[in-house]
């Protein structure tokens, strides 16, 4: 029986699940080789908002930049990155060094996990060719590979590593077996087990396009009822009320973050290299990636309905990161509002309570009285908190986020100029 793991990666997915296992009785080793991150690991704190300091400084995990330790360890769990390059294209260079420096060091019989969210293919295809060619590994023989792909979903205060439902595919029975009696032993819910790695893979690249596409849906829709002069808002809420058969979801300035907007890609790109091309999952990407200059454009409108423009105004670009009340802005919205806002000459500032370092004010109340205008890109609590008090009469206020929506008519009647996403009538 294994009682002895390695989680490779200490970050968001890692280190949630090194302390869970650990938790649970499995002596954990949490492989890590940023400096920085394993220093603060190794002195007790935290470097993630969703773990506090004292569970890494109560745990009783040996955190280390060194793989040989893995010798000893029945099952190793891999966390790294498989974020996209700037032109979108998936990148599995962290996911391979992984891979290769994990299966270098693992003993015969031992069991390679990938939790790292990857697309139909990889570990078949890319890191079993890998771990075959550069070790005497022979995978389903002397190594297993399984696939349980990540579902952390940071800043949810109900659903954690130890309570989300899971799927798994491996290379083997064996594989799959041992994988299934580690994740049982940890995880209070449901683990599913897949047919292969690729159905395993293919679970996770589809649950978030799923959900990238249905933003896309709610974003064109945005755009076509401002048109007509309709609420989308509203009109989802009212879908909403039908108790079957639909699922909210609502427009905003952009889709950021680790997976939505990523995920899609893999699959897209996967798919091209077999001559199939997702025109439904690209065009979705294109509504989701066309929403901060969507609206900058709206606010460039209502200063030219007055004869002016954005050139030379202070616009306050409200939050950086790309979920409320998380300070994470990987793929952030935030960059192309910036972006737009200065192409069309406006003076940009911006305010983050979870990025003061990346901050122009100390506070809100110093960026809005140093400021003409704001968009609100991310609807943390202190932002969505703002009376119509705190803002001068005459002040603009584009919301990203349809977050003031209930208080429209207090900030009309402070004299503050208001328009939304789901309502850009200014
Ligand atoms: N967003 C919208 N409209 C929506 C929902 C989200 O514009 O209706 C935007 C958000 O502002 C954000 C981006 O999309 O910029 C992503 O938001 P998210 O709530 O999906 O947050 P994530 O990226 O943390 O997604 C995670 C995912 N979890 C995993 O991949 C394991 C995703 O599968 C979950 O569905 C999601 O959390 C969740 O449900 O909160």
């Amino acid at each position: 029986m294994v009682t002895k793991i390695a989680i490779i990666g200490m970050g968001y997915v890692g280190l949630p699940l090194a302390l869970l296992a650990s938790r649970k009785g499995f002596d954990v080793t949490g492989i890590e080789i940023d400096e920085k991150k394993l220093a603060k690991l190794q002195s007790g704190f935290s470097p993630i908002d969703d773990v506090a300091d004292d569970e890494v400084k109560n745990s009783k995990i040996t955190f280390t930049p060194d793989f040989d330790l893995l010798r000893e360890c029945g099952i190793g769990v891999i966390c790294v990155p498989t974020p996209v390059d700037h032109e979108k294209n998936p990148d599995l260079s962290l996911l391979k060094k992984a891979t290769l420096a994990t299966s270098e060091h693992m003993s015969d019989g031992s069991l390679i996990i990938v939790e790292s969210t990857v697309n139909p293919g990889v570990c078949d295809e890319v890191l079993i060719p890998l771990i075959e060619s550069e070790t005497n590994h022979r995978v389903g023989e002397t190594l297993h590979i399984a696939h349980c792909p990540e579902r952390i979903n940071p800043g949810d205060p109900k659903w954690h590593v130890g309570n989300i439902n899971r799927v798994l595919g491996a290379s083997s029975k064996k594989g799959l077996n041992d994988a299934f009696d580690f994740y049982s032993k940890i995880i209070d819910g449901e683990i599913m087990k897949m047919a292969n790695l690729k159905e395993a893979e293919a679970v996770k690249i589809v649950e978030n396009s799923f959900r990238d596409i249905n933003i896309a849906f709610v974003n064109e829709l945005a755009r076509s009822f401002n048109v007509l002069g309709i609420n989308i808002h509203n009109v989802i809420d009212g879908a909403a009320t039908k108790p079957f058969a639909f699922m909210p979801h609502y427009p905003g300035i952009g889709v950021g973050g680790h997976c939505i907007p990523v995920d899609p890609y893999y699959l897209i790109e996967y798919a091209n290299d077999h001559g199939f091309d997702h025109k439904f999952l690209k065009l979705a990407r294109q509504i989701n990636e066309s929403m901060p200059s969507y609206c900058v454009d709206n606010l460039e409108r209502f200063y030219s309905r007055k004869g002016e423009s954005l050139k030379q105004k202070r616009v306050l670009v409200l939050g950086l990161s790309y979920k409320a009340n998380i300070g994470d802005s990987r793929e952030s919205p935030s960059k192309n509002v910036v972006k737009a806002l200065e192409d069309k000459g406006a003076i940009v500032k911006k305010f983050d309570p979870f990025f003061l370092d990346q901050s122009d004010y100390k506070n809100l109340n110093d960026a809005i009285s140093d400021t003409q205008a704001a968009i609100l890109v991310t609807a943390h609590k202190e932002f969505v908190e703002i009376e119509p008090g705190s803002m001068p009469s005459g002040y603009v206020l584009f919301d990203g986020r349809d977050a003031f929506l209930s208080k429209k008519d207090a900030f009309t009647a402070a004299g503050i100029e208001y328009a939304s996403i789901s309502d850009v009538s200014m």
